[in-house]
């Protein structure tokens, strides 16, 4: 029906997320009902769901200046508003890097970051956790004028002394091309703001999608935090040429550099080839035309080092007319279609595998322990009964004995439990000395040293010794931790085998864990630093330090933003390891207390031996039936995570 596939299949995700969200609520409200919930469990379901309902899809859109990225943006994303949401025009317009987005804890609002903060170390990343130093201005979406006029805010200028240009890194008394931009009265036109947010509830923002738009080129050079951070995250990038300009020098290395480079292989990377219905020209054949733009393809995917069918020819402006007037013929002329077709194949079913496996394997973990708790618990009723069963014409006497035995059974393994308060406390050891490796502590330390080094060396040598000295450090570190993760792993390993032997419960392995990700994260990032710093080696002679210290800035923060994650995860393996250990032990002094008093209960012929047998088969029914759920939740689950995606459209519509 919509003529936006994206939109199509990015709702049909989203109600893939949502179904799986309603149907993990049921196992948690099923725990709950069946008593068979603890605070660990809950806490592992929580962060799923979390997980699941913070899922975003970030799509950034990258040009030089003026080729179309707002209006691109537009006519893929808010043609509904039947008019230019965001401000496109002639020469420079968006002047700051804008993100749109929703957010529902916040009010439909524009948030602005002055220009000044440049002048600080700080990321914007790191500036998003303090809201006052932005300028929020809210504005009523129900008037697209409304909205209209407080996107223009992103174009806003203002003229500041070349000093202060100059301590915003926005300025270089030394480059002849800045030099160019110095006014009559020694000023220098900047943005007014530094990073744009913009909040409000359209309907595929309110699902979770993430849209970049970027100023010219030139702003990507200066905000390291695009290069570092955003572009690599960016699960699509779309890099928009024009028609009418053909492609520059700039754009070359942009591209090579920050967008496909070593990470062309990446999925969601397109080139665009936008402004095609420059070249319509009415006193020419189609087929004329079509070899133009043909021949255009090819010249930039020469550029670009890529083939002529990797670049998507459109015209955005047309786009948005013909989505505007409902005009399908100009619609399809534009070439929106395809652009729009290849971005969502090169997302959605990517990113849905991914949110997929994570949420596969950590639903079926859970499911499992309760169904080893389960198991546990009806083995042992079973044993129950069985003795009871034992019992039966038996005297007082023997009765008696049995209780004794029972009893004596009950404080071996009290005794048994120190071992396993000694245990606990060599896992916590050991989990201490692992947190110690991967601490923030020692991170903070390593990129406090880094720092020095660097401002203290001001060659590009010595700054190249000292990133690659962190990098090493930081791999070190990696390496110690999973060394300790080995260790407890063989520990518990040992320990879990023991218990099975003695107390016959089934063997549990502990989930195994390394620090592969992060490892490879921090592959990448070191990759990103030497694409860009090796290639930039006249940041230095320009004598651009704080460009250089900001890079660094950006870099650590995205450090410490793995080494966070790192911490977090492992914090949630120990836990697994050490849980179901933790229920086995708890759900096995239970069964022998449980043991104890019914037969105690026999003997003080409060119960009769029958009733008491019936009343246990009766539980034995009720865990059997839980396992029965279990099965059927486990499916359920199944069934939410593997529904395939929806039926081509073309296929409904016929
Ligand atoms: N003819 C034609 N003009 C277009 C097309 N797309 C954009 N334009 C025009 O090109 C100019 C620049 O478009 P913008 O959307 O502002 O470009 P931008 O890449 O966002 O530019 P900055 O924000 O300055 O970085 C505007 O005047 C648009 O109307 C197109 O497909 N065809
Ligand atoms: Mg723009």
């Amino acid at each position: 029906m919509s003529e936006n596939r994206l939109a199509e299949q990015f709702s049909a995700y989203s109600q893939w997320r949502g179904a799986l969200v309603a149907t993990i609520g049921d196992y948690r409200n099923w725990l709950n009902e069946q008593e068979l919930n603890d605070a660990q469990i809950d806490l592992r379901i929580q962060h799923l769901l979390d997980r699941l309902r913070e899922d975003k899809l970030n799509i950034a859109f990258v040009a030089e200046f003026s080729r179309g990225k707002s209006e691109l943006i537009n006519a893929i994303f808010f043609a509904d508003y039947g008019q230019r949401l965001l401000p496109s025009g002639a020469g420079r317009t968006t002047m700051c890097p804008t993100e749109l987005l929703y957010d529902s804890g916040k009010p439909a609002s524009l948030q602005l970051l002055p220009i000044e903060t440049r002048a600080t170390d700080a990321t914007t990343t790191e500036y998003k956790r303090y809201p006052d130093e932005w300028t929020m201005f809210e504005f009523d979406v129900e008037s697209s004028d409304g909205m209209v006029e407080a996107f223009r805010e992103v174009g806003r200028t203002k003229r500041v002394t070349a000093a202060e240009a100059t301590r915003f890194g926005l300025f270089d008394p030394q480059d002849p091309d800045d030099a160019m931009n110095l006014n009559e009265d020694g000023t220098v036109e900047v943005p007014l703001w530094r990073y744009a947010v913009i909040n409000f509830p359209h309907p595929l923002l309110e699902q979770g999608l993430v849209i970049l738009d970027t100023p010219g080129l030139n702003a990507i050079g200066t905000e390291p935090e695009l290069t570092l951070n955003m572009l690599p995250n960016a699960h699509a990038v779309l890099f928009i040429l024009a028609a009418d300009t053909g492609v520059t020098r700039s754009e070359i290395d942009v591209w090579r550099q920050y967008i496909s480079g070593t990470r062309w292989k990446q999925k969601g990377r397109l080139a665009v080839l936008n402004k095609i219905d420059g070249l319509w020209d009415d006193l020419k054949e189609p087929h004329e035309i079509e070899q133009e733009i043909a021949k255009q393809l090819t010249s930039s995917a020469e550029m670009l080092g890529l083939h002529a069918d990797q670049i998507f020819p459109v015209s955005a402006q047309k786009a948005l007319l013909a989505k505007v007037n409902g005009d399908s013929e100009l619609l399809a002329r534009s070439g929106l279609g395809a652009l729009e077709n290849a971005l969502t194949e090169g997302l959605i079913p990517s990113k849905k595998e991914i949110v997929r496996d994570n949420t596969q394997s950590e639903i079926e973990d859970l499911i499992n322990n309760s169904v080893l708790v389960l198991e546990a618990r009806l083995k042992g009723m079973d044993e129950q009964v069985n003795e009871l069963k034992g019992l039966r014409g038996k005297n007082e006497d023997v009765i008696e004995h049995m209780m004794n035995k029972v009893k004596l059974d009950k404080e071996n393994f009290e005794r048994g439990l120190q071992r396993f308060q000694a245990l606990r406390s060599v896992f916590s050891q050991q989990a201490n000395a692992l947190f110690t490796h991967l601490g923030m502590e020692s991170l903070k330390g390593e990129v406090t040293r880094t720092r020095e080094a660097m401002m203290e060396s001001r060659f590009t040598r010595g700054i190249q010794k000292a990133m690659e000295g962190f990098f090493h450090d930081l791999k070190g570190m990696l390496d110690k931790s999973d060394a300790q993760i080995a260790e407890i792993r063989s520990m518990m390993d040992a320990m879990y085998e023991k218990f099975s032997q003695e107390h016959g419960s089934r063997q549990i392995s502990p989930p195994v864990f390394s620090t592969l990700r992060y490892q490879k994260e921090l592959a990448k990032l070191e990759r990103a630093y030497k694409e860009q710093f090796d290639t930039a080696l006249n940041m230095l002679t320009n004598e651009k330090m704080t460009l250089t210290s900001k890079f660094f800035e950006t870099l650590a923060s995205r450090v410490i933003n793995v080494f966070e994650v790192a911490n977090r995860d492992v914090e949630n393996w120990l836990n697994a390891v050490i849980a179901p250990m933790e229920s086995q032990v708890r759900e096995h002094q239970l069964q022998l207390r449980r043991r104890l008093e019914s037969i105690k209960r026999i003997y003080k012929a409060t119960d009769t031996l029958e009733d008491r047998i019936v009343e246990l088969e009766n539980v034995e029914q009720g865990i059997r039936r839980q396992l029965a759920d279990l099965q059927v939740i486990l499916q359920h689950i199944g069934t939410a995570l593997n529904v395939d995606d929806q039926p081509e459209p073309d296929a409904l519509a016929a």
